[in-house]
């Protein structure tokens, strides 16, 4: 079957070759019954236009490249959703990249720019390095990470991680907790370790340590595996901050196989507030990172970059969400038992001491 071209449906609609064009490129000065005539040629031919065709002709493409992590995981794919429905509202189409790890990051560069799209989006966590290399090989198409240290000297848009940990930490010791185990997330991840960073200053500065350290991966299948192996620790735990949500719905199953009950005698505080965790059992506290505003703001810069030369640089807020995993601390019976033995052998030695 021949190929439908503009000239096929600039003779159906009965006007010239540079209106069909002009009404394809949305561009001015074309009256709204021209444009309703071509529009019907063009659906009756099945005319479809050739995004390759008009790059060619040096049109802009309006064309955004997102390069992302796990998009099994609630949260990059919470940002994507933003961001494609930020991009549909402005116009803009969004080709999306998924990397399994951070060495895969040069080619799916490469891949876009061949695609030749306008401005870029990481969300993969990287290192300083990693991510200043990839910014230089993009250049000059401007590129936007998400998931990198404040530090690194890239454009980005970030959550305070450190924050984040220092609200959810503080929350459980407000709540009269000490025995706190940690559920990190992987290694490999700057957020993670960030977040890790954070919870131990806080503690640090209680005087606590952590009664375990535990890492995972972001999944909830991690979060129960490692949810039971916290559980069955030396020191039983009155409380666990998870590294994410995903995570401590794995460790929320874990507490329940064993008997364990949220927030009785234990609570459990989450990191993400992604869409389904008001929906846990019972409903999750956890530290809000506003994905939809993230996506939402990295479009609007995506689609007006600052001019080259200086970072753009901007970090979103955090808040701690209260809902019902965690309560105040109940002393255990056996914790009750030895107060009252130590509180005994107080009362027989002032006993002793007045009577001498
Ligand atoms: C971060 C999430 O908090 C975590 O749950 C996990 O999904 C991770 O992404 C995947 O890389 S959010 C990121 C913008 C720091």
């Amino acid at each position: 079957m021949k190929a439908i071209t503009l000239y096929d449906v600039a003779l159906l609609a009965g006007v010239s070759y540079q209106t069909v064009s002009r009404v394809i490129n949305d561009a001015e000065h074309v009256s709204a019954r021209t444009r309703e005539k071509v529009q019907k040629a063009m659906a009756e031919l099945h005319y479809v236009p050739n995004r390759g065709a008009q790059q060619l002709a040096g049109k802009r493409t309006r064309t955004l490249g997102l390069m992302t992590t796990d998009l099994a995981l609630h949260a990059p794919s919470q940002i994507v959703s933003a961001v494609k429905s930020r991009a549909v509202e402005k116009g803009a189409s969004v080709l999306i990249s998924m990397v399994e790890n951070a060495w895969q990051c040069q080619a799916a560069l490469q891949e876009l720019l061949a695609q030749r799209v306008e401005a870029l989006l990481v969300n993969v966590p990287l290192d300083d390095a990693h991510a200043e290399q990839l910014q230089a090989l993009a250049s000059p198409v401007p590129i936007l990470f998400l998931d990198v240290s404040p530090g690194a000297q890239v454009h980005s848009l970030v959550f305070s991680a450190e924050q984040g940990a220092a609200l959810g930490a503080e929350h459980l010791l407000s709540l009269g907790h000490q025995r706190i185990a940690l559920l990190c997330g992987p290694e490999s991840s700057v957020s993670a370790r960030a977040r890790l960073a954070g919870w131990q200053e806080t503690l640090t500065q209680a005087g606590l340590e952590p009664v375990a350290v535990v890492k995972g991966d972001w999944s909830a299948a991690s979060g129960y595996e490692k949810g039971h192996q916290i559980l069955s620790g030396a020191v039983q735990p009155d409380a666990i901050l998870v590294a994410n949500d995903q995570m401590a719905l794995g460790v929320m199953r874990a507490c329940a196989e064993k008997g364990i009950a949220i927030p009785g005698q234990i609570s459990i505080v989450g990191f993400d507030d992604t869409a389904d965790s008001a929906w846990f059992t019972p409903p999750l506290t956890t530290i809000r990172q506003a994905f939809r505003e993230a996506g939402e703001q990295s479009v609007e810069w995506l689609l007006a970059p600052v001019s080259a030369g200086e970072l753009w640089q901007k970090q979103l807020p955090v808040t701690l969400i209260t809902r019902h995993s965690s309560a105040r601390h109940i002393p255990r019976q056996a914790d009750r038992e030895d107060l009252a033995r130590q509180l005994r052998a107080l009362a027989l030695l002032a006993e002793q001491l007045a009577r001498e």
